[in-house]
């Protein structure tokens, strides 16, 4: 049986639902910090969790005897700018209580890190697995703590603990929420509501990124490799792309030809986005547990555009 956090973020909301095909509803249980009436609350075990509470973390686990913790609370990079120790007690605090009872109940745990737990002076260009990381901003320096602290906790006490580096992540289902990637979210939203979008990341301005089902493909993969098989634990790197505003927008364009792309850069959030590398190498994930992308930008744009419009329409249904 599994639990998630975070059930109902970016990550969690398609991730529970693809999980409970794979594994069968009843083995999925789903928390988050609230309930809402989503599918993710309708189609399988729903429980109000607040991750930074330890007793109730461990209660949780033991009640619906997991062994199986997936970890996605947590505070994305731009709310994380805004509020640094929110986010150091939230992304820290619910990471140590998600290992306790991972340690105390002999749970596997995933915990995502991200191209975040890099910084400015690690080299930008196909950015090696195993390299230098100073981030600069509060979310990287969780990140980078977050794949330390999985290391250590499965070299000290043997917790098996995995976890990947995601690049942006693009979905029609939940936006995602105080990202910084997520430009490229809204970018598919707008210029299907009004044809135009005002970007808040500069032109030149390059990010990896990757469409959400080879994100939700690669949680699976890695969580099923063979332990035997893997250098690396908590930090692989994974990516399907890396592309610039204009990319997109241009991409865009050849199915809406008069979408109109504006530039508005909010400077905190480019600033993250100066920190991150352009390009991140993958080897290390396609070598040890057999990563690999199905979608690139032209592929993902045909999906991303197809499935908001039929949103759209069910909507006005
Ligand atoms: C963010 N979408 O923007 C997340 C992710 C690599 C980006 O960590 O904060």
């Amino acid at each position: 049986k599994v639990l998630v956090t975070g059930a109902l973020g970016q990550i969690g909301s398609e991730l529970t639902l693809k999980m409970r095909e794979v594994y069968g509803a009843d083995n999925i249980i789903a928390t988050d910090i609230r309930k809402t009436d989503s599918d993710v609350a309708q189609s399988g075990p729903f429980e109000v969790l607040d991750v930074t509470d330890e007793k109730a973390m461990f209660n949780m686990a033991k009640k619906h005897e997991v062994d199986t913790i997936i970890h996605l609370a947590a505070l994305l990079s731009a709310t994380a700018e805004k509020k640094p120790l929110l986010a150091w007690h939230l992304n820290m605090g619910g990471l140590v209580n998600a290992l306790e009872t991972a340690r105390e109940l002999e749970c596997q745990l995933f915990t995502p890190s991200s191209i975040g737990a890099f910084g400015p002076t690690t080299p930008k260009d196909w950015t090696p697995q195993d390299i230098i990381q100073r981030p600069n901003t509060m979310y990287g320096v969780n990140k980078v703590s977050g794949e330390l602290l999985c290391d250590y906790y499965h070299h000290k006490f043997g917790v098996d603990t995995r976890g990947l580096r995601f690049p942006g992540l693009i979905s029609y289902v939940t936006p995602p929420g105080g990202g910084t990637t997520d430009y490229a979210v809204e970018i598919y939203y707008e210029a299907i509501k009004n044809k135009r979008y005002t970007s808040y990341i500069d032109k030149g301005t390059y990010m990896d990124m990757m469409y959400m089902p080879d994100a939700l493909a690669a949680i699976i993969a890695l969580m099923e490799a063979d332990a035997s098989k893997l250098k690396h634990r908590n930090s692989f790197n994974v990516s399907a792309m890396s592309f610039d505003p204009e990319q997109i927008a241009a991409e865009i364009k050849r199915h809406i030809p008069e979408f109109v792309m504006n530039y508005e850069v909010d400077p905190v959030r480019q600033s993250i986005a100066d920190s991150w590398p352009n390009t991140i190498d993958s080897t290390c994930a396609k070598e040890e547990w057999g990563f690999k992308a199905e979608y690139d930008l032209e592929k993902m744009t045909n999906d991303m555009l197809l499935k908001l419009r039929l949103k759209s329409l069910l909507v006005t249904a």
